[in-house]
């Protein structure tokens, strides 16, 4: 399926950039005096990240003290956690000492406490502690399930609920439709997907995109589009080359995955988006597109490779349930909504931050907005929104932010 393989091979570098002008981070492993990893960004748009990490004994534990600040709403603390592992990710080798990350930005006093116990006693036991927090572990279970944020989370804990078990036989507890199919599919869903799962299911996307559509315009986002091997979900941007053809098109691709037997989930959200509205000022918000979030079956036989589904040991089924979304956006917006949903996250925050911060524009899934020219900037490339940005060129596997 070419589409796909050409998703994934403009997520596979195989000639690397070797003249890089943004990001010319000096290695970093003898301790290099401080001014020599001065021109690393602040900014990940700025900052060239592969899905080679060669810091995870840090960025785990970054990730994992950013979670229990987001549990306890501390907003900042987990702004700088996540923007520490951030940088740390984008170096290309490992901090074997302090004084390799003087000059770095966005590595706080707390940060650098964390990595100096782990550079110490190879471990941080802050987040020991953590880990073995009642409240931490519950809300982390909790908020496993597809479904359930932080708020629900923390009122079941409220409630005394410790266990997945006790939610689903606490008779009180009124779980939406979504949580079924979170718990129903837990197992499953849980479990991370492979490329060869994400390559089968654009398959069966594809095919019953372009069944319905021949002309459809559909590309591979998120994390496998940026070359990654595993992921929670796969995600999909579907949209078609005349503007307005785009109306309906995902209520006939739900139509057809149901005839085909494969739907075992589906929440369907229609657009909201109004051009009259733009620019959105809340960045953090959810796009407004139609789009749709679903579970699908996912057969052994459609899954190349040695390996097959990833399932647990003595699992005969023949079959996996896998998170599916897709998201549909009128032609003229492809390009804004392919860079949101690209990601990553971080990625895309700072891509925000740099707009606002650095040009006096404002940047969403739908519109970049130039506040000084008072004018929203078209664009049909991702190339496009970095050049109206004054930001050289990123590819999609260089956003592992
Ligand atoms: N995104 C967005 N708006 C949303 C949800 C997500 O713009 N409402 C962006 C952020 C990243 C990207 O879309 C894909 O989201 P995820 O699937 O959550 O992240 P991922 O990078 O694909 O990670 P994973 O591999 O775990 O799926
Ligand atoms: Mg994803």
């Amino acid at each position: 399926i070419s589409w796909f393989t050409d998703s994934m091979r403009e997520a596979r570098p195989v000639r690397v950039e070797t003249r890089h002008r943004i990001q010319n981070t000096p290695t970093v492993t003898d301790c290099s005096p401080p001014n020599a990893v001065a021109n690393v960004s602040q900014y990940a748009c700025q900052r060239r990240t592969t899905t080679e990490n060669h810091n995870k004994i840090f960025t785990d534990v970054m990730e994992e003290l950013a979670e229990s600040s987001e549990f306890n709403e501390s907003k900042g603390p987990c702004l700088a956690f996540r923007q520490a592992a951030s940088v740390l990710k984008s170096l290309p080798s490992a901090v074997h000492c302090l004084e390799a990350i003087q000059g770095l930005p966005c590595l706080g006093e707390h940060t650098k406490a964390v990595m100096e116990e782990i550079l110490t006693f190879g471990r941080s036991f802050k987040v020991e502690e953590i880990r073995c927090d009642e409240r931490y572990q519950a809300l982390k279970l909790f908020t496993s399930v597809f479904g359930v944020g932080p708020k629900t989370a923390e009122k079941w804990y409220r409630r005394g609920l410790r266990s997945l078990k006790e939610i689903l036989t606490e008779p009180n507890i009124q779980l939406n439709r979504m949580q079924r199919a979170g718990f129903l599919y837990y197992s499953d869903i849980s479990k991370a997907v492979s490329k060869a799962e994400a390559k089968a299911l654009g398959c069966i996307i594809e095919e019953t995109v372009h069944w319905i559509a021949p002309d459809a315009i559909l590309a591979l986002t998120g994390g496998f589009r940026r070359g990654k091997e595993y992921g929670h979900d796969v995600d999909f941007l579907l949209t078609m080359p005349e503007m307005g053809k785009e109306e309906g098109l995902l209520l006939h691709v739900i139509d057809r995955l149901r005839d085909q037997g494969i739907l075992l989930y589906c929440e369907y959200q229609g657009s909201t988006f109004d051009v009259s509205k733009l620019p959105s000022c809340r960045f953090e918000d959810m796009d407004s597109f139609q789009k749709c979030f679903l579970i699908l079956r996912l057969e052994q036989g459609q899954v190349e490779g040695e390996r097959g589904l990833q399932r647990d040991p003595g699992d005969s089924r023949g079959w996996r349930a896998v998170r599916v979304d897709l998201v549909a956006p009128p032609v003229d917006r492809y390009a804004f909504a392919l860079l949101g949903w690209t990601g990553s996250r971080q990625f895309g925050r700072d891509l925000r931050t740099f707009a606002q911060k650095e040009r006096q524009m404002l940047l969403d899934n739908h519109a970049l907005y130039d506040k000084t020219k008072k004018l929203c900037l078209p664009a049909t490339t991702e190339k496009d929104i970095f050049a109206h940005l004054g930001l050289e060129y990123v590819e999609p596997w260089q956003r592992n932010a």
